[in-house]
C-alpha cells in the first residue's frame, strides 16, 4: 500500500462513487477472467452432478431433502460424501458492538464516518432475504437466478443481511454498514456463484452456514478437520481472486461431540470451507465489556461456538465476532425484528466491519486492500482473550475494528501495512523503533495456493501433513535474541517457534524498547517467481531502514559465482543503517580491484554485505566474530558500492567502497 500514497488526491476525488466500473476494473486487473469464468462453469457442473446423485440416493434411502430443525435452523441436502448425506445447515444463534464498529461509523469517535458508502457485500445463505424490509429496502439484489427458496426459509438470511447493512430505523437493529448494498444468494451452487462474482470485483462474502450434523444425520468422522475437496476448491477461488475474502461462521457445535475420533476431546469440529486456508472463520464471542476508549475490558467465548483446529494443526477458527443476542431484521413482515445468537450472527458482525475497513482503505489510499491484507489486519489487531495467544476456540481473539483502522491510518509512522512481493530466494528486512509503550507486533499474511492432494477417505482421518504450499517466515530480531511466531503445538496448546502450517504468522515482543529488525524469508522454492504477501507492524514510532538480501542458500544464487555462505541462524538479516559511527569502520585499500580489508574499532563483525548503490545485494559474507575481515571483491564490476557490517552487539556500520 506504500504506492497508494501517490494517489491520495485521486482517491478522495472518487470516494463518492466507488465500486464503479473503474473500481471493479482495478480489483480485477490482475485476474484471469476467462479462467475464472471457466472455473465457475466447472464448479456449477460439479455441484449439479453432486446434487443429482444425492437426490437419487435420497430417494433410495429415504433421506429428507430439507429439514426444519427444532432449534429453528434449516438444512438442505447438497451432496453425498463417503455414502453419507451431507446437508448445509444455517448456523443459528446471536452479534453487536463488541467489535468497536461503532467507532468507525458516522458519529463515531474516530471521525472516519464509515457506513459502507458505495460498498457491496455478498451474502450466501439458506434462503432468500426479505428485500422489502424497511431496514433493507432498495439495497438488496438477488445474485442467483430465481430460486424457489427465495420465497421460503428466509428468516435466517434476512437476519444475517440485516446485521451487515440494516439502516437503523430501529436503532438497536442498526447494521455495521448502514449504507452498503448486498447481493444475496441461495447456498445452492455457492462455489460456482462465488467464482463468478469475483469477476465483478467481489471483496467480501458472508457464509453463516456449513455442513450440519445431528444424531439422525451423522457424517463420517474423518471429515472433521479434514482438508477435503471442498476446502481446496474454496482456496482455489480465493487464490485466483486475491482481493476476495470469504467470511464463514465456525458453527454452533461447541457443546456437541459428534466426532468420535477427534484430535482432542471437545475439539476438531470444523468441516468444508471452514477448513480452507484462505477463508476467515469466525467464532462466537459473548457481548464484550468495552471502555469509552474502545479498550477491551473482558469478553468470553460463547460455549456453543464450534472448536477447531484443522487436522494439520492450522489455527482455526481465525477470529471471534460478537454473535450472542443479536437483534436484527426478521422475515415475517417489513417491520419485524428478532434476537438470535450464534456464529451465524458473529460472522456478519465481522463481515460488515471488514467492509468498513475496505471503505476506509479506499478513502485513505484510493485502493482496496488485498484479502490477505484485510484478513491479516483483522487477526493482527484482534484482542487476545481466552488462553494467551491464538487458540482453536477463539482464534486470534475478538475483532477490534478501531485498532485495525488505527493501524491503517498510522501506516508509515506508527505502523506498517504494506502489500509486498517476495522474490524467490530473497529475504526482506526492516528495522524499526519500538514505541516503548505498546507491544511490538509484526505479522505476515498471504493467500496460499490449493495443495495437490486432499483428505478424501476414512484412511485420511486426522492426517496432519501441512497443507501449506508456500512457507513464508517472519522473525523479530534484536542483538542475539530472535522472537518467533505463534503456532499450535497440539489441538489444545500453543507455543512459539517456526510455523510451517499457517498462511498467517504473528510475532509479539512484549515490553519492547529500542530498535528491532524484522525479517521475512521463505523456505523451499516459491511457486511463482514472486510471492505477494502483506506485512503488518504495530507498536513503532518510525521505520529506520529496510532492504532486501539474497536468501541463505548459495546454491540457488545466480549471476554471482562468488556468493558466500550466508546462513548463521537468523543473524544474517540485518539492516543497513545510516548510523555509521565516525571512523568506526575502516576499509583499505579503497579504491580497490581485488581484496579489501575491513577493520572495526568497536565490537566484532558477524556479517558483512556489499550492495550496489541502488540497494541491491551483490554479496553477503558471514564472519566468525572478528574485528578484521578480508573480502574478495575481484568479481565486482567497476563502480561505487556500499559495504555494511553487522556487529555482535547488534550495530550496523556502512561505508562506500570504490571498485576501480
Ligand atoms: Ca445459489
Ligand atoms: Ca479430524
Ligand atoms: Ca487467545
Ligand atoms: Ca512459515
Amino acid at each position: 500500500m506504500k504506492k497508494s500514497y501517490l494517489i491520495i488526491a485521486f482517491g478522495l476525488a472518487i470516494t463518492t462513487q466507488a465500486q464503479t466500473p473503474q473500481e471493479v476494473a482495478k480489483i480485477t486487473s490482475d485476474y484471469d477472467i476467462p479462467k475464472l469464468t471457466a472455473l465457475s462453469k466447472d464448479f456449477k457442473a460439479l455441484a449439479e452432478k453432486e446434487k443429482a446423485s444425492a437426490m437419487v440416493l435420497a430417494k433410495q434411502n429415504g433421506w429428507p431433502i430439507t429439514i426444519q430443525n427444532p432449534d429453528g435452523s434449516f438444512s438442505e441436502l447438497i451432496k453425498v460424501i463417503d455414502d453419507a448425506p451431507i446437508y448445509y445447515s444455517t448456523s443459528n444463534v446471536n452479534a453487536a458492538r463488541s467489535t468497536r464498529t461503532n467507532f468507525l461509523n458516522s458519529g463515531g469517535a474516530l471521525g472516519t464516518n464509515l457506513d459502507g458508502n458505495n460498498m457491496k457485500v455478498h451474502v450466501w445463505d439458506g434462503g432468500g432475504v426479505r428485500s422489502t424490509h424497511q431496514e433493507l429496502t432498495g439495497r438488496v439484489t438477488y445474485g442467483d437466478s430465481p430460486n424457489i427458496s427465495i420465497l421460503s426459509n428466509n428468516n435466517h438470511a434476512t437476519h444475517v443481511t440485516g446485521t451487515i447493512i440494516a439502516k437503523g430505523i430501529t436503532a438497536i437493529a442498526k447494521g455495521m454498514a448502514t449504507k452498503a448494498s448486498a447481493t444475496t444468494y441461495d447456498w445452492t451452487n455457492d462455489l460456482s456463484e462465488a467464482m463468478a462474482a469475483t469477476t465483478t470485483g467481489m471483496l467480501l462474502s458472508n457464509h453463516s452456514y456449513g455442513i450440519g450434523e445431528s444424531p439422525s444425520n451423522p457424517i463420517p468422522d474423518w471429515l472433521f478437520g479434514a482438508y477435503n475437496a471442498d476446502s481446496k476448491n474454496w482456496d482455489y477461488v480465493m487464490y485466483n481472486a486475491p482481493y476476495y475474502l470469504m467470511v464463514a461462521s465456525a458453527g454452533n457445535d461447541g457443546l456437541q461431540n459428534y466426532n468420535d475420533t477427534p484430535l482432542a476431546q471437545g475439539y476438531d469440529k470444523l468441516t468444508h470451507f471452514k477448513v480452507s486456508k484462505n477463508s476467515l472463520v469466525v467464532a462466537n464471542a459473548q457481548d464484550a465489556v468495552i471502555d469509552n476508549n474502545g479498550k477491551l475490558i473482558s469478553v468470553n467465548i460463547n460455549n456453543t461456538s464450534s472448536q477447531g483446529p484443522t487436522d494439520d494443526l492450522r489455527i482455526k477458527p481465525d477470529i471471534s465476532g460478537n454473535g450472542t443476542d443479536v437483534y436484527s431484521t426478521y422475515y415475517t413482515t417489513n417491520i419485524a425484528y428478532e434476537t438470535l445468537s450464534g456464529t451465524s450472527m458473529a460472522a456478519p458482525n465481522v463481515t460488515g466491519t471488514l467492509l468498513l475497513l475496505q471503505e476506509y482503505s479506499r478513502n485513505l489510499n484510493g485502493v482496496f486492500m488485498k484479502a490477505a491484507t484485510l484478513k491479516g489486519l483483522a487477526m493482527h489487531t484482534a484482542d487476545d482473550f481466552n488462553v494467551q495467544g491464538p487458540d482453536a476456540i477463539s482464534g486470534w481473539g475478538l475483532l477490534n475494528g478501531l485498532k485495525a483502522a488505527k493501524a491503517m491510518s498510522g501506516n508509515g509512522t506508527t505502523s506498517i501495512v504494506d502489500e509486498r512481493i517476495l522474490a524467490n530466494n530473497e529475504s526482506y528486512f526492516i528495522t524499526v523503533n519500538s514505541d516503548g509503550v505498546s507491544p511490538l507486533e509484526a505479522s505476515i499474511s498471504w493467500t496460499d495456493k490449493q495443495p495437490p492432494s486432499v483428505q478424501e477417505t476414512a484412511s485420511d482421518i486426522n492426517e496432519n501433513t501441512p497443507k501449506l504450499m508456500e512457507d513464508l517466515d517472519i522473525r523479530i530480531i534484536k542483538n542475539a535474541t530472535t522472537y518467533y511466531p505463534y503456532k499450535l503445538l497440539t489441538a489444545t496448546t500453543n507455543g512459539l517457534g517456526d510455523n510451517t502450517r499457517d498462511p498467517f504468522e504473528k510475532v509479539t515482543v512484549n515490553n519492547a524498547s529500542g530498535q528491532y529488525t524484522i525479517s521475512v524469508k521463505h523456505k523451499g522454492t516459491l511457486i511463482g517467481a514472486n510471492k505477494a504477501y502483506s506485512l503488518i507492524i504495530t507498536g513503532i514510532t518510525s521505520p529506520v531502514s529496510s532492504g532486501k538480501m539474497a536468501l541463505a542458500d548459495d546454491k540457488k544464487e545466480t549471476g554471482n559465482q562468488n556468493a558466500q555462505i550466508i546462513t548463521v541462524g537468523e543473524a544474517v538479516i540485518n539492516s543497513v543503517n545510516s548510523n555509521s559511527g565516525f571512523n568506526a569502520l575502516t576499509m583499505y585499500p579503497n579504491p580497490t580491484s581485488s581484496l579489501v580489508t575491513l577493520n572495526l574499532a568497536n565490537g566484532k563483525i558477524v556479517s558483512l554485505s556489499i550492495m550496489s548503490i541502488d540497494g541491491k545485494i551483490v554479496n553477503i559474507k558471514m564472519i566468525d566474530a572478528a574485528t578484521t575481515a578480508d573480502l574478495d571483491v575481484s568479481m565486482l564490476e567497476k563502480g561505487i558500492y556500499i559495504v555494511a557490517v553487522q556487529t555482535n552487539d547488534g550495530k550496523t556500520y556502512s561505508e562506500k567502497l570504490f571498485i576501480k
